[in-house]
């Protein structure tokens, strides 16, 4: 599995010209941080910030996997202040530009924070709210061994995928969600390799952690590799007097150790006499350095010794998983090292300037990849040539797309049905249809597989596991309609209660075809409630522009008798808000077949996303109808006239969702005191009002365009009145009164829920037909 770059015959002077490389890493990206606050225009005030300190406590690390330890199938979420580490490191090797790295969190540069759709260098994994990047990597190491398993990736293109963290974003709760999961399914070639420089944002870290993270992570199963000293500090623990040397830093505090690392050689000297005052061997070998020295090895610490680092990556070829503790010192080599408060610390123009000198980098050759180095360009670029890591393509990219079935393939729903069974039936009308997209979907569930209706899928594919693991019940001939054998052939990945796994998962799963050139096509349930608790997760399987199918149910007060902590409320604006997620709320099922069939292909598409599908478990009574292709265009646009308005209609009811027998009764009561009132299905307010607002910034570039809502309410009298309703805030279809001036009554939920029956909870929240009547009285009566 390990490509070892290094020539055994040559160790030196390899090593010799990484670490010349490595210095030009720790001088870009200090540099690149510096021109960005010091040197361009600032044109509004705002610091510009970026993280010197973080950069060059990581810096080396980045340089040893980078020139001498990964391949091109290797994947890393780098830690995300040290993004101007991993952007010189592209640079140097040719995949970025001066250009980009000169525009360093400005408008079109280099990010903050690595980002896979902005950058433009190969960024694996987004990083930025700390501790996902780190769980991507395992839910990316278990998606890859699910392809291997269905033979789709061949091994010889099988990376190791690596978290690169911060030792504070081992405080993060997701890092251990994630980490149990990964030791239910045998998680392998993956590391973590933490920055162990005992500081966080605000301070020095505590001392009380550092032996329990290796405890927990060798619970679950990982190796747990810990470097410390760098070689200098090793040599001169082996010296007469080292034993005690090594004592005396064993045991001293980090924030003591932080405050010296800071002070300087002459500190460490008055500190180390007070403390070794008895041991004239060790102050003798503490006094053979000069201060500057004596600094040098005291600060001497693995993450900072490039030999050792390669040496130990090089040698760790096990599959198993990796926890890599490695000593580094915050700020190194800066005047600000090791100083508590160096987080956001920028060097001023003075300090800058004896950095370059110190670094040998002419002056205005700040940004030449080579100045400054030993050797002439040829040389660096010949060694750059030999890296592993640009050694091939790296794998991914767009496969083929997979045609979606036609609409007459799918199930034609019961009289009186739910979309979640909908959604049920679909997916296993899919599986038994086989094809391209049944192989191509996976499901996955934390812990509600069941409850969801993925049962049937599922029992037709199969779960997921490296090995075989036989259903013991369905041995024992005891009756079950699920079948829960496990195998390398199973379509299903369990998953335990943790909803911010489901969505690291997903943002995994759902970049296949980009990490490893396989297309899934990722199908995620879980209770609508709990997306607010995995919602980060959520948003960064977004913002990474993964593509994927939640399925979230059930939803709304509609649960009933379940209660208020399950009764989700403002999910319908969290699907409206957030970016790269197109949310649907459809009411029937043939709505939501042509949903699922549009979601597939939108998932495929290169300018597509993920969908969010919010499904109820309440049965209603179909519409018994076949549907024109103009009507299924409408749906999956959004909306459509359940009841046309007449021209002189003076209301129309609009509602979305599982609330519809509510809205089609209120309907019939209002339609013989306002004639021609229309009823109007919203299917996703989501993709209505993304559509109206787009119209309204293509008009103001010129554009003549008009979008489906204001072509829909186009066949309403502007006078006429609005009566929304949804199981859900108001607010979801309370702006529809703005598209075109209507007067607008907004019913929804705006408290929590509560148990009890659905005429009970509707007529105490106002979402009955009567509710509703009272909506369209409010908007006719008051019109004036
Ligand atoms: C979820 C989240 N919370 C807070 C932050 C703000 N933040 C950025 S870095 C950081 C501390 C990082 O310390 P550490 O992980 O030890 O990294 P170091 O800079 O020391 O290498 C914090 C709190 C964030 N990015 N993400
Ligand atoms: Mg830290």
């Amino acid at each position: 599995m390990n490509a070892v770059f290094l020539d055994a015959s040559r160790p030196t002077v390899q090593h010799a010209h990484l670490t010349a490389l490595d210095r030009k890493v720790h001088w870009l990206s200090a540099w690149t941080i510096h021109h960005a606050n010091h040197l361009r225009e600032s044109r509004d005030g705002l610091k510009v910030g970026g993280h010197q300190a973080s950069s060059a406590s990581m810096a080396t690390i980045l340089s040893a996997l980078y020139f001498g330890i990964l391949r091109p199938q290797d994947r890393v979420a780098v830690k995300p202040h040290a993004s101007p580490a991993w952007h010189a490191i592209q640079y140097l090797l040719g995949r970025q530009t001066v250009d980009q790295l000169q525009r360093f969190r400005g408008f079109g540069g280099a990010q903050s924070y690595p980002s896979r759709t902005k950058d433009h260098d190969d960024v694996d994994f987004s990083t930025g709210s700390v501790g996902l990047g780190v769980a991507v990597t395992a839910f990316a190491s278990l998606v890859q061994d699910y392809l291997l398993a269905h033979q789709r990736l061949d091994p010889a293109q099988a990376g190791r995928m690596i978290a690169l963290l911060g030792d504070a974003e081992l405080d993060e709760g997701n890092i251990y969600e994630a980490l149990l999961e990964g030791a239910k399914h045998d998680l392998q070639h993956c590391w973590w390799i933490v920055d162990y420089n005992r500081q966080s944002l605000d301070a020095t870290t505590a001392n009380r952690m550092g032996e329990r993270f290796t405890r927990i992570f060798e619970a679950c199963g990982w190796t747990v590799q810990t470097l410390k000293y760098g070689r200098l500090l090793e040599a001169a623990f082996a010296e007469p007097g080292g034993t005690a040397l090594r004592e005396w830093i064993d045991a001293i505090p980090n924030d003591e150790y932080a405050t010296l690392s800071y002070q300087g050689g002459s500190a460490w000297r008055t500190r180390l006499h007070r403390d070794l005052a008895g041991h004239a061997d060790a102050l003798a070998l503490v006094d053979r350095y000069e201060d500057d020295a004596l600094a040098t090895l005291m600060t001497n610490l693995a993450g900072h010794d490039l030999a050792l680092l390669l040496d130990t990556f090089a040698a760790t070829t096990s599959a198993t998983p990796q926890l890599f503790v490695i000593y580094t010192i915050k700020g190194f080599g800066l005047p600000f090292q090791g100083h508590k408060d160096n987080h956001a610390g920028l060097m001023t123009t003075a300090q800058m300037a004896a950095y370059r000198e110190r670094m040998g980098v002419p002056e205005d050759a700040e940004w030449e990849r080579f100045s400054g180095l030993p050797h002439e360009a040829a040389v660096y670029e010949a060694v750059l040539a030999e890296v592993p890591f640009v050694s091939g393509p790296r794998p991914g990219g767009e496969p083929p797309m997979i045609d979606v079935p036609p609409r007459g393939a799918f199930p034609v729903p019961s009289a009186t049905e739910s979309t979640q069974v909908g959604f049920g039936k679909i997916l296993n009308e899919l599986a038994r249809m086989g094809g391209a997209l049944a192989d191509a979907i996976v499901t996955t569930s934390p812990d509600v597989t069941v409850s969801t209706n993925l049962g049937g899928f599922v029992n037709q594919r199969g779960i997921f596991s490296r090995t075989e693991e036989r259903d013991a019940f369905r041995d024992a001939g005891i009756p079950s309609p699920l079948k829960w054998g496990k195998g390398p052939t199973g379509q299903h990945l369990e998953l335990g209660i943790a909803e911010a796994n489901l969505f690291t998962l997903l943002a995994a799963a759902g970049l296949s075809h980009e990490l490893f050139g396989a297309r899934l096509l990722p199908v995620g349930t879980l209770y609508d409630p709990f997306i607010n608790r995995g919602l980060d997760a959520l948003n960064y399987a977004c913002y990474q522009g993964a593509r994927f199918l939640l399925a979230a149910t059930p939803s709304g007060l509609t649960l009933g008798p379940e209660g208020g902590a399950h009764q989700s409320i403002h999910t319908p604006l969290i699907g409206m808000a957030q970016p790269g997620l197109t949310y649907f709320e459809p009411a029937y099922v043939d709505e939501l077949v042509e949903i699922m069939r549009w979601s597939f292909a939108h998932l495929q598409d290169p300018e597509g996303g993920a969908v969010y599908l919010r499904l109820s478990t309440r049965p209603i009574e179909q519409v018994p109808r076949t549907l024109t292709d103009a009507q299924l265009d409408d749906i999956v646009r959004g909306a459509y006239w359940h009841i046309p308005p007449a021209p002189h209609a003076e209301v129309a009811i609009v509602y979305t969702g599982a609330i519809a027998p509510e809205a089609l009764a209120a309907y019939h009561e209002i339609v013989e005191d306002t004639p021609g009132a229309g009823l109007l299905a919203v299917t996703s307010p989501d993709r209505l009002h993304r559509d109206w607002t787009e119209a309204q910034r293509a008009r103001s570039a010129g554009h003549q365009v008009m979008s489906h809502i204001e072509l829909l309410l186009d066949q309403l009298p502007r006078s006429a009145g609005l009566a929304t309703v949804i199981d859900g805030p108001p607010a979801t279809l309370g702006w529809l009164g703005g598209v075109r001036g209507q007067r607008v009554c907004a019913l929804g939920i705006d408290r929590f829920g509560q148990s009890g029956d659905l005429p009970d909870l509707y007529r105490e929240y106002r979402l009955d037909a009567e509710a509703i009547m009272e909506a369209v009285a409010e908007v006719v009566v008051t019109r004036s």
